[in-house]
This record gives C-alpha cells, structure tokens and sequence, in this order.
C-alpha cells in the first residue's frame, strides 16, 4: 500500500463554549483532502500544548509515515526525554487520535471498526444535576430523568460543597472556601432526598473531586453506603491513592478513579489490586486513544469497567474519541457527557449524539466528526487567570481543588 506522508501539523485554539478552551490538532498528508483531528484540550494550559504541537511535534513528525501510529507514538513520548507529563501528553494526543481518523478514513471504516467493532449500538451516559439548594438538585434530576437520562451525577453546590466563608480569620486570602465537614454532611442529605423522590428509578454518581482527607474520604463512603451509589469519583487525591485499599476494605462503594491521571501506570496497583472499580481518564491527558485502549484492556482483565472523562473541557473531538472507544471495548461502563450544544454541534460538524440516554457515533469514515478552522477567529480562548482551582479550607488554608 503507498505510504501516506505527514506534511504539516497544526493546533487550533479557540473557546466557542463556555469560555472553556479547547485545542484541536489537524495532521495534514500528501494526499489532497486527506488530514486527521485529534483533541489535545489541557484548558489552562492550551498555548504551552499548542507549543509543544507546533514547535516540537511537527518537525518531528513531517515527512514520517501516518500509518505507525504505535511507532510514532513512542516517538512522540520518549522525543524530550522526560515524558508523561500532562502538556506533552494532550500535544500527542492531539496528533494521536489525528492518525487513528487518518487511518479510518484510509480504511473507509470508523475507528470503533478498526478497535474491533461494536459491544453495543450506542453508549449509555451520565449527565450532570447539581444546584445551591436541594431543591435546585432535584429540579435538575427531574429534567435530566425526562430526557431519559438513567445515570446521574449530584453535586449540591460546586465541588466541595457550597462556598463558607463564616470562619475566615482576619486577613485571609481571597479564594474559594469550601468546609470538607459541612461538605460531607450537607451531600448525605441531598442523597437521602434525591432517594427519597426518586427511589432506585435512577442511578446516582456523586464526585468527591480529591476534596477530602483519606480518613474524612473512608467515613464518607461508608456513610454513602445505604444510598447505593453507581460510583464515587476522585475519593481521594491522586497522592494518597494508597489509601484506597483502604477503603476497599471498609466500604462496598464503587470508587471511579483517574481524571488527573497522566500514566496508565498510575493506575496498575489499584486496577491489579482490585481497590477500584472505573477508570475515569482525560485521554487527552494520557495521549490519546493509543494509551486508552491499552488500558482499557488492561483493565478488563480485572472487570474494571472504564467511565471516560467527559466534561466542557473535551473538545467534540475528544467526546468522538471517547464513544469509539466506548462502543469497541467490552468493559465500557459509563461515558460522562457534558452535552453538546448548537455552537459546538455547528463547529464540529458530525458530533456525537445523544439521544434518550445514549450517545451514537455517525458511521463516517475515522473519528466522523470535522472541524471549522474559522470558529477560531469568531471564539477567541479565554486568557484569565483560573480562579476555581485557587481553593481554600476554613482557615484560609490552600487546599488541592
Ligand atoms: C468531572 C471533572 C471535571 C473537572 C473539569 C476541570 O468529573 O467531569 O471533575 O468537572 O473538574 O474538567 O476543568
Ligand atoms: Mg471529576
């Protein structure tokens, strides 16, 4: 089969939701009209991925082979020695996913074709229902339950709870204040009033978001225990991944790890040693669909169900990379989405679709989704200083958001 060559690469940037900003990587070829997308979306840092494409991928990668995406995703990974690091990783990803849609569109198949083919004719998701009040939370649970979404994520306030400001001592710094005590206990009584409505009509999700200490993280599950939740996410910090073992031990509640994972390998104790139950990875974050699927199947080796990351700041492409994923890996469990609303849909034309409850993938040829370059001028990124990560305890103590 003739080569197809590599003969530029570039990253758009642009923020058309939200504020939220994306970066898309497009690998051209030296066969007209050929090229691939990828997603390489890092919000808060997009111009150091952008960099990394332009400045150091793409003169790496002109002139090379599109059909090794294995070859040239090493290459990538180990080309500035130290690897694995969040920024370089969504760059590759970006250029990752490019060459699966390059060599889905070669094969006039999907991608989800070249994973293996379907488990399933669409992916089931969960949505998101959050709110200052419980009543707030429960309005946004009868709309998603309407719509026919079965799996849904309750937050009451943002993650950690509702801002307390009350206790600050005199000079504190600004920032955003969340108290882990009334975290935990105010979240148990929107559990106990979401069951109350809704009974066990729907699957609930819940995101602790690394907010607690281990011991306030293993009380917490324990006490969750009676609401029977489809997964808790981000029990614990990264760092104190230990602990996870934990609270294997001491609670049944099924535990979604992963979004600020950068290494599959993070994730090899807790996947060998059965302390965890989804894998919850921003595949941009690990490089792309490469990694994911390596990991996916890791992870089926020990019924580890996957629960791909899925938010605002997933490019469409991204969310597409994800479903062809999700439809060709035995061990999906959930897909997280975000939605996709008419702007995105209008900039990335062939998204993904969600219909009562599911998510379908188009059966175009590669990932099935494209790209309008000029969305980049129309929705410039947002460059102001992210102020939600910049979280505090009572006592005006920097705490990890
Ligand atoms: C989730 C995540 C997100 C992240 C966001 C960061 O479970 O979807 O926790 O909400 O916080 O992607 O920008
Ligand atoms: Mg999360």
């Amino acid at each position: 089969m003739k080569k197809v060559i590599i003969c530029d690469v570039k990253a758009y940037c642009l923020a058309p939701s939200a504020g939220l900003n994306l970066v898309v990587v497009k690998v051209e070829t030296d066969v007209p009209g050929l090229y691939g997308l990828g997603c390489a979306t890092f919000s808060y840092r997009y111009k150091a991925v952008a960099c990394v494409v332009e400045e150091y991928l793409r003169p790496l990668l002109i002139g090379r082979d599109t059909s090794r995406i294995g070859e040239l995703w090493q290459l990538m990974n180990q080309n500035a020695y130290w690897r694995n690091g969040g920024i370089g990783n969504n760059a590759i990803s970006g250029v990752d996913m490019a060459l699966w849609d390059i060599k889905g569109k070669m094969a006039d198949m999907p991608v989800y074709q070249l994973l293996g083919g379907k488990f399933r004719e669409a992916v089931p998701v969960y949505c998101h229902a959050e709110g200052e009040t419980i009543g707030e939370v429960l309005e946004n649970v009868r709309r998603l339950k309407k719509e026919g979404i079965r799996y849904i994520r309750v937050q009451l306030g943002g993650y950690g709870g509702r801002q307390v400001l009350a206790y600050r001592p005199e000079g504190a710094l600004d920032g955003i204040y969340f108290d882990p005590d009334s975290y935990c206990r105010e979240t148990l009584k929107m559990f106990e009033a979401v069951r109350e409505e809704f009974g066990d009509s729907i699957e609930l999700l819940h995101d602790v978001h690394e907010r607690l200490t281990p011991v306030e993280a293993l009380r917490f599950s324990r006490e969750l225990e009676k609401y029977s939740l489809y997964f808790l996410e981000d029990a614990l910090s990264p760092e104190q991944g230990q602990w996870y073992k934990e609270i294997r031990r001491q609670s049944a509640v099924p535990m979604a790890v992963g979004e600020l994972f950068n290494n599959p390998s993070e994730w090899r104790e807790l996947i060998a040693g059965r302390q965890i139950d989804f894998v919850r990875c921003h595949i941009s974050q690990i490089g792309g669909i490469t990694p994911a699927k390596k990991l996916a199947v890791f992870a089926e080796q020990f019924e580890v169900r996957t629960a791909w990351h899925g938010p605002g700041d997933v490019s469409p492409v991204g969310h597409a990379a994800n479903i062809h994923l999700d439809l060709a890996s035995l061990n999906m469990g959930i897909q997280e989405w975000a939605g996709m609303n008419d702007v995105l849909k209008t900039v990335f034309p062939g998204s993904p679709e969600l219909r009562n409850g599911y998510v379908y993938a188009n059966d175009r040829p590669g990932l099935g989704i494209d790209f309008d370059e000029h969305a980049v001028e129309q929705y410039p990124c947002n460059d102001e200083i992210t102020a939600w990560t910049q979280t505090r305890l009572p006592d005006g103590t920097i705490h990890r958001p």
